[in-house]
């Protein structure tokens, strides 16, 4: 089936799948460091690694509605400017099972962990389309190409269309404001094969399934990608719809993530002295480019609230922080926020959580009001409870 050359991975990452394989790691974990350790971030796969162990004769190929096709090796692609983006990337799947408590929703279970932040290196997708002939900020080109899409290997189930693919509009592909990466680095070190080596998609704000791995070819399209996780999946519907009245084509594939936090630690269930000083401690990000304005974190079910206090504004206390000085300017736009409160608590109690970005968009309140049938984009207010010994 494929799955006989799987790279190893870390022990203590939770198995949501294991062909494809789906993992996530502990929430306390997660919040450990601000850059996400490569071996602790998540894996979100539809099919086997694809083995693309020779990296000379590897070609990305630019064809479609360009002035110019291209074939480029990877040092052609290496020779270009390197820069060094630190994004959030997460899955639209993201707190996909707490949707499904609420009412049954279908695709892989994850808690709050399917997401990561990472240095990504690489060359700019703008700088790699302007040798098809394409400047920068286009909306369109001469022969009419709109979209870039992105394909892979991967051998994805026969009725999810073959090898994956996705696209981005072109004008967000050649924006270099849009920070769009065709990456060969994760944390200063070359990709590894779980996260896309050799060379992979990085669109920073935006649902990871638009990130592709083991890209082969971009095609400058008329219209965007057709494939299964561009049309069938990966969009969200209102609550109402269901598998029997479902209108695929009536929606559009999502895109930027909404504002999003989770509680990372205490754990859901822990117990807790009475009256004692608790460290409360998650993340909080958004999408498109909008950064936190702030979070608020309430210790009696959403009464009062307070504002928590940033931990890592992006400067990394460990030993990340020598591949951090590296980093591109404005280097917070892209990223999650780790924040921390310390409060009392007097069990049983609920603890929430809930963020405002930049724009002013706050988390909804219940998960109700964001359900759709394939669970994705769970954003509603992140609760904890705890309770007391014996
Ligand atoms: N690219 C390919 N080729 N195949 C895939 O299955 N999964 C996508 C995206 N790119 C996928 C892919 C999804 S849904 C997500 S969330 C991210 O990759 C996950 O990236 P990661 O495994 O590096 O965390
Ligand atoms: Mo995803």
């Amino acid at each position: 089936k494929g799955y006989e050359n799987e790279p190893p991975r870390h022990p203590e990452l939770k198995i949501n799948a294991k062909e494809p394989f789906n993992a996530e790691p502990s929430p306390p974990a997660l919040v450990e460091s601000y850059i996400t350790p490569v071996e602790m971030f998540y894996k979100r796969n539809h099919g086997p690694i694809p083995i693309l162990t020779d990296p000379d004769s590897y070609r990305l190929e630019i064809t479609g509605l360009a002035p110019m096709t291209q074939s480029l090796s990877l040092d052609e692609i290496r020779s270009l400017t390197k820069h060094n983006i630190v994004a959030t990337l997460q899955c639209a799947g993201n707190r996909r099972t707490a949707m499904s408590e609420k009412r049954k929703v279908k695709g892989v279970g994850w808690g709050m962990a399917a997401l990561g932040n990472a240095v990504w290196g690489g060359a700019r997708l703008s700088d790699v389309l302007a040798l098809a002939g394409i400047p920068s900020c286009t909306i369109s080109t001469a022969s009419g190409g709109k979209h870039v899409e992105f394909i892979s290997v991967d051998q994805c189930p026969e009725e999810k269309g073959g090898p994956y693919r996705a696209s981005i509009p072109l004008v967000q592909a050649t924006n270099p404001q849009a920070d769009v990466l065709l990456a060969y680095e994760m944390n200063g070190q070359e990709l590894n094969r779980d996260h896309g080596y050799p060379l992979r998609v990085i669109v920073p704000g935006v649902i990871g399934a638009r990130s592709v791995k083991w890209i082969s070819s971009i095609d400058i399209s008329a219209i965007e990608c057709q494939g299964f996780f561009q049309q069938r999946d990966y969009k969200m519907f209102p609550p109402w719809v269901d598998w029997d009245n479902i209108v695929w084509p009536s929606r559009r594939p999502l895109m930027d993530f909404p504002v999003q936090s989770a509680i990372c630690t205490p754990s859901e269930g822990s117990v807790v002295k009475d009256g004692s000083m608790v460290k409360i401690s998650g993340y909080a990000l958004s999408g498109g480019g909008r950064g936190i304005e702030r979070v608020d974190v309430s210790v009696d079910g959403g009464q009062s609230w307070t504002e928590a206090t940033r931990v890592q504004n992006g400067v990394s206390t460990s030993s990340n922080s020598l591949y951090i000085s590296d980093i591109d300017e404005n280097r917070e736009k892209w990223a999650w926020v780790l924040w921390e409160l310390n409060a009392k608590l007097t069990p049983p109690a609920t603890i929430v959580a809930k963020a405002v970005d930049s724009s002013a968009n706050v988390q909804p309140r219940t998960v109700e009001e964001v359900w759709n049938l394939r669970g994705v984009l769970n954003n509603s207010w992140h609760e904890v409870h705890v309770r007391s010994e014996s």
